[in-house]
């Protein structure tokens, strides 16, 4: 073994060249396609230096100056403070919890914290937009609460807040959930505040898709309206693959305490090292004019589909994502992102409101654009890439095999990594 303290390449590929073929293999595919998945993005090298460092060797439960093991006074308090320190300031929260494993496992820590099994939960329907964890019967939260959901309207397609007080009137809920994973426009978060106070529940926001347009700028912020606030780190705020959770003062405690020990055990130090890295990139005033981009880029590539025919949901989008009904053209979504992949262009299949296909062959596309605005596209790109997968859906193999060599050369002027 070599006393090479940090990532070091060549002997990963000495020692298991399988994995280092493997890593090289999605780095190729990282950037030799164009990457649409809206829920991903593009740490950068210094995000991943902290991640891949000696700090994955350390054991560290508990928190800052209250831990169960020796030997985490010079390095690890400071930095895990420092992330919770950031995190305060840039979202001006007033307690922070670094630890999460991912989104999932803050979301288990925020119900651990606010309710217990059976009690009543109002979330945002999954086939609406929701996530996972807010309520899906598959899921924890499905099984242990007993879980009503509010949707969008059929008309306009976004979620009427007259309807979710309706609903949180109906259900007396003890927790609501803001927040989505497919979902294109902005939530009004004074009135869940005001639906929440009405009905006596706890208020949370799933702030990890936009919270790194809320960085930015551009996104109004959940944080002075929720108790809670529980966001993923590598989306749009282009970290590690990790979670933070903010709270007010009042639910410090409780949340410190569903963390660890309630849901988790030793926390991943190098992972909330690399978090601090990401909070303070997310500091830099470029951070607001990436986020903007992120923006600017969504609606374009989303207009420019609309001009191709395509409806978009709701009719665009306020966020870094959308939804493309592509039943208009004769697809289902499983065929348009089979269609999209086979030339160069990654993105997923999405239930869109009211479908009638099942979650697995979907009638609509997700697509986002934190990757391509993070490797410096602007709408002008992004109008093309919308004739591009126009080309892709409905073209032949031909076309596609055409349309993979036009993304070959737009990501080449354009590397996510050089
Ligand atoms: N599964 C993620 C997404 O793609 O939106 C959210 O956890």
């Amino acid at each position: 073994m070599s006393t090479f303290w940090g990532p070091d390449f060549d002997e990963l590929r000495a020692t298991d060249p399988e994995v280092a073929e493997g890593l090289l293999t999605e780095l190729e595919r990282q950037k030799s396609k164009l990457q649409l998945i809206a829920s991903e993005n593009f740490a950068s090298p210094a995000v991943m230096a902290a991640q891949g460092s000696v700090l994955t060797n350390k054991y560290a439960e508990g928190y800052p100056g209250k831990r169960y093991y020796g030997g985490c006074e010079e390095a690890i308090d400071p930095l895990e403070q420092l992330a919770i320190d950031r995190a305060k300031q840039l979202f001006g929260a007033d307690h922070a919890n670094v630890q999460p494993h991912s989104g999932a496992s803050a979301n288990i820590a925020a119900y651990y914290a606010t309710v217990a099994p059976g009690d009543k939960v109002l979330a945002m329907s999954l086939p609406h937009g929701g996530h996972l964890t807010h309520g899906m019967k598959v899921n924890f939260s499905g099984k242990w609460f007993d879980v009503a959901s509010y949707g969008v309207r059929e008309d306009t397609e976004t979620i009427d807040m007259d309807q979710v007080r309706e609903a949180a009137l109906e259900h007396r809920p003890k927790l609501i959930i803001a927040g989505w994973s497919a979902y294109p426009r902005q939530l009004d978060f004074e009135a869940f505040r005001s639906i929440a106070d009405e009905v006596g529940a706890t208020l949370m926001c799933d702030a990890a898709h936009f919270i790194g347009l809320v960085a930015g700028g551009v996104h109004p912020s959940p944080v002075p309206y929720c108790d809670i606030v529980t966001f993923t780190t590598h989306k749009t705020l282009r970290g590690p693959r990790g979670a933070i959770i903010l709270c007010k003062d009042d639910w410090a405690q409780r949340i410190d305490k569903a963390v660890f020990p309630g849901t988790q055990g030793g926390p991943l130090e190098h992972v909330v090292a690399a978090k601090a890295v990401a909070l303070k990139e997310a500091m830099d005033p470029g951070f607001k004019e990436y986020s903007q981009r992120i923006l600017d880029d969504a609606r374009a590539l989303a207009s420019g589909l609309q001009d191709e025919g395509y409806r978009i949901t709701s009719g665009g989008t306020d966020t870094h994502l959308f939804l493309a009904d592509v039943t208009g053209k004769g697809l289902t979504g499983a065929d348009a992102e089979q269609r999209c992949d086979d030339a160069g262009i990654v993105l997923n299949k999405n239930a869109i409101p009211f479908d009638t296909n099942p979650p697995a062959v979907a009638s609509g596309i997700r697509a986002g654009t934190a990757t391509v605005a993070t490797q410096g596209m602007g709408p002008d790109e992004m109008r093309q890439v919308a004739a591009l997968i126009a080309r892709a859906l409905e073209g032949s193999d031909d076309d596609r095999a055409a349309v993979r060599g036009e993304i070959g050369d737009l990501v080449g002027k354009f590397p996510a990594y050089r």
